[in-house]
Formats: structure tokens, C-alpha cells, sequence
């Protein structure tokens, strides 16, 4: 019975040696020391044995069921070493690779637009404001000498969100809440979001962008107006353009007037740019109105201003020649690319 047992060892070692996997263990674990194994069969056996024997074979026979399934674990860490070994080295990195491109984004149109008009204006030491887009009729309007009966007012143009509260159709009413809180010298920018309650189309969006300008202090006069305006156009669009004002109307400025520059792709000749004009269309601008600044809370006696506002998608069609806006709300990489 002994050797019996010393045989089992030898063949188990054998066995567990050629082992090539988990699979062939758990088989050998099986073969050897399972129910039908065959060392519990020799050990079934033992109610043969005489007393004296019995406990000797009953070591031997425990030593090597132990011995068997320590040799059996072993090999299992063994198996489980070399397997994680060919899987890092199966998963070596090529550092060298050219590594994938990296799908960046890029900066829109009206973003950088947005800025360089920002910088030049923040040059002349005006101030960044922003306000809400859902404002009170009396900011977008009554503050504005905007009457009762004005088409601005009329439904078919403004989004009402309830009788006194619409979403703002311009960003003069950050200004107006400028003026209400601080006192002059003033010297903002508004830009942001506006409202029209127009149909869309290629010059038409119910939603877009706006900036506003204002200066109030004392002696302020049309000639700084005039001043301010031609410095942000050259600095704009290049040296060469000039610029001119056409008498004009808001209810919010008066005097009022309208500011082109020179077409700067024909230099003020005439082309299919300017439509043979010479003269391109940028921004409203005046002299703000004396009700609206007594309405917020400046003397008009000792202080004057100017205003003027722009609408920032039509500055960006005409320096980059897109002729639809709706370009600039789809977010086409094959558009925004371009710029
Ligand atoms: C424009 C044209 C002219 C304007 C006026 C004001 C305020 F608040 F001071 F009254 N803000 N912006 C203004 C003046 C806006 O946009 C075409």
C-alpha cells in the first residue's frame, strides 16, 4: 500500500508538471484527490489494514493529499505568473506610434469678432456690463423713451413672457441699470443676447447678438461721438477707412444718426460688396436722450452722453463675406474651419 501511494506522488508530480493551464490542475485535482480519485480510492482501502498499520498508511497517505494540493496551488500562481507575463508583453506600447489626432474644436466666428471688438473698446477704457436676457418692459422700453404706441412694442416684434416682463430686444437696458446704479464718468460696453420676434431667414434670427456702447460724463459733446467711433471702425477694419453719419431716428438718442465706413473691399469706389454704394452700414448711434438720463437718475443739466449699438452678426458677414447667418447657429465644422 505504500508504494501504491509513493506511486500516486510520483505520477501526480509528473502530472502537475506537464500541466499547461488552470484547467489541466483543476483535472488533476479531480483525477487524484476527487471522490472517484484515485488516492481516495487507496484510502477507501485502509478498512483492510490491520490497527498498526493503519495510522502509518493513514499519514502517508494525508502528507500526500496535502502535498498534492500544495503542489497543485503552486503551480496554479506558476501558470498565472506566465500567463500575466505574455499578456504585457502582448500589450507592449509602440511609443514610437504616430499618435491619432485629437478632433479639436475651434473658436467661432462671432467669438472672435466678439473679442477683437471687445479689446478695442476695453483699449479706450470702457468697462464689460452684463444684464439679464428676460427683462422688465420698463428697462426694455419705458426707460428708453420708447412710447406705449411704438411698433417695437408690438407683439409681431417682442417676446412677451407676461404683460410687463419681455425678453429684451436690445442690451440698452443693461445701460439704463448702469446709469440707475452708478454715477458718472461712465464708459461701458453691453454685449449679449437680444430678442426679435422675427421669421427667419438669411439676414433674419429671432435670437442674436448685440453691443451696445455708452459714455456719460460731463461735456461730453457729438464730437467725441464722432471721435470714438472712427477710432473703434480703423481699428476694426484697417487705417484707410473713413466713416460717415447719416442723420437718423431712435426714440432713446437725440441727436440720432446711422455710422458707415468706406466699403473696405472696393475703397469707397463702388462694387457688388457695397451694391455700387461706397458706403457699408454698421451701427446706430446719438446722443443719449435728456428724459433718459433724468429717468435714471442723471441731471441732464450737468451731464451729456453718447450710445451706439451694433449687431455682431452682421459685423462678422461683412468682414468675412458669409453671406447667411444661419451659418453661424449650425455649427458646421466645415464652416467654422474657415475662420
Ligand atoms: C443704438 C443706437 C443708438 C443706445 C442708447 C442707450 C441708452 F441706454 F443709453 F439709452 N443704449 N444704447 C443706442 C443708441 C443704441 O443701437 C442701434
Amino acid at each position: 500500500m505504500k508504494n501504491k501511494l509513493e506511486a500516486i506522488r510520483k505520477y501526480a508530480s509528473q502530472k502537475i508538471e506537464e500541466a499547461m493551464n488552470l484547467n489541466d490542475l483543476n483535472d488533476i485535482r479531480v483525477n487524484f484527490l476527487g471522490k472517484k480519485g484515485e488516492l481516495t480510492q487507496v484510502l477507501r482501502g485502509m478498512k483492510d489494514l490491520s490497527k498498526e498499520e493503519r495510522p502509518v498508511i493513514g499519514q502517508i497517505a494525508n502528507e500526500i493529499r496535502d502535498s498534492i494540493e500544495k503542489r497543485i496551488e503552486d503551480a496554479k500562481t506558476v501558470i498565472a505568473k506566465k500567463a500575466r507575463e505574455i499578456q504585457i508583453q502582448q500589450e507592449v506600447i509602440d511609443v514610437t506610434l504616430p499618435s491619432k489626432k485629437p478632433a479639436l474644436g475651434h473658436q467661432h466666428p462671432m467669438s472672435i469678432v466678439l473679442d477683437d471688438i471687445k479689446s478695442i473698446f476695453m483699449g479706450m477704457g470702457y468697462q464689460i456690463a452684463e444684464g439679464p436676457e428676460v427683462e422688465k418692459d420698463y428697462y426694455n422700453f419705458e426707460a428708453l423713451n420708447i412710447p406705449e404706441n411704438h411698433p417695437a412694442k408690438d407683439e409681431q416684434d417682442t417676446f412677451y413672457i407676461s404683460k410687463d416682463i419681455v425678453l429684451r430686444t436690445q442690451t440698452s437696458p443693461v445701460q439704463v441699470r448702469i446709469m440707475e446704479q452708478q454715477k458718472p464718468p461712465i464708459r461701458i460696453i453691453a454685449p449679449g443676447r437680444v430678442y426679435r420676434s422675427d421669421e427667419v431667414d438669411a439676414t433674419h434670427s429671432p435670437v442674436f447678438n448685440q453691443l451696445e456702447g455708452l459714455v456719460i460724463d460731463k461735456n461730453i459733446t457729438m464730437a467725441d461721438l464722432k471721435g470714438a467711433l472712427a477710432v473703434f471702425a480703423s481699428e476694426l477694419y484697417g487705417d484707410n477707412v473713413k466713416v460717415r453719419f447719416r442723420p437718423h431716428h431712435f426714440p432713446f438718442t437725440e441727436p440720432s444718426a446711422e455710422m458707415d465706413i468706406s466699403c473696405f473691399k472696393c475703397n469707397g469706389k463702388g462694387c457688388s460688396f457695397c451694391k455700387g454704394e461706397g458706403w457699408i452700414e454698421i451701427l446706430g448711434c446719438g446722443m443719449v436722450h435728456p428724459r433718459v438720463l433724468e429717468m435714471s437718475g442723471i441731471d441732464p443739466t450737468i451731464y451729456s452722453g453718447f450710445a451706439f449699438g451694433m449687431g455682431i452678426e452682421r459685423i462678422a458677414m461683412l468682414r468675412y463675406g458669409i453671406d447667411d447667418i444661419r451659418l453661424f447657429y449650425e455649427n458646421d465644422m466645415r464652416f467654422l474651419k474657415q475662420f
